[in-house]
């Protein structure tokens, strides 16, 4: 079971490993904005995506992880250690490199948002990929962001694949 929500690019983020992963999942919606209680019993935080296989686990990244290591095929971090490290690292500095930037633009506060999209680390392994398209694809398509020409090369990219397909009309429907 997934507890999900459409707008959140947290849930994105395991929506699209769990569609590379051909891993079909009952989906539970929880509207942000008229949370049910009982959420807090699964994440005290009161966030999504929280993930129920069997035993309950929040937190986006964490998820990511353990969906990877539960279905290593296909695989989405690289075969060699180095690069299975930097793409790691990549999705541990998220906030730093994408998400501090990205909500300080939302709450209409000074930010660097532009220059963090220049200078994303994108392309070192389809995890690292997934772990920052939501932000990306909302970016552009929501807030109007040009993005670099190798950013939307990228994007294109990823977007050729049914899984972030269709996380395009989900922001388009947002
Ligand atoms: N660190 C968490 C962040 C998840 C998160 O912030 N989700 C948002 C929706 S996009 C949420 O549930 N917000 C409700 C709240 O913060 O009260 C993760 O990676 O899963």
């Amino acid at each position: 079971m997934l507890y999900d929500a459409p707008a959140c690019p947290y849930c994105a983020r395991v929506r699209i490993v769990l569609a590379e992963k051909r891993l079909d999942w009952e989906t539970v919606e929880i509207d942000l904005r008229a949370r049910p209680s009982w959420v807090y019993d699964l994440n005290p935080l009161g966030r999504v995506p929280i993930l129920d296989d069997g035993f309950v686990l929040p937190e986006s990244a964490v998820i990511m992880e353990y969906l990877e290591e539960r279905s290593p095929e296909p695989a989405l971090l690289p075969a060699n250690p180095a690069a299975r490290a930097r793409a790691r690292l990549a999705v541990f500095r998220f906030d730093s490199l994408l998400g501090d930037d990205y909500y300080a633009f939302r709450r209409g506060e000074p930010n660097e948002l532009e220059l963090r999209l220049e200078q994303l680390p994108v392309g070192l392994s389809l995890f690292s990929d997934f772990a920052y398209v939501p932000w990306v694809l909302r970016a552009r398509d929501r807030f109007g962001f040009e993005l670099p020409p190798a950013l939307d090369e990228w994007v294109e990219g990823l977007s050729a694949r049914p899984s972030v397909a269709r996380e395009l009309e989900v922001v388009g429907a947002l």
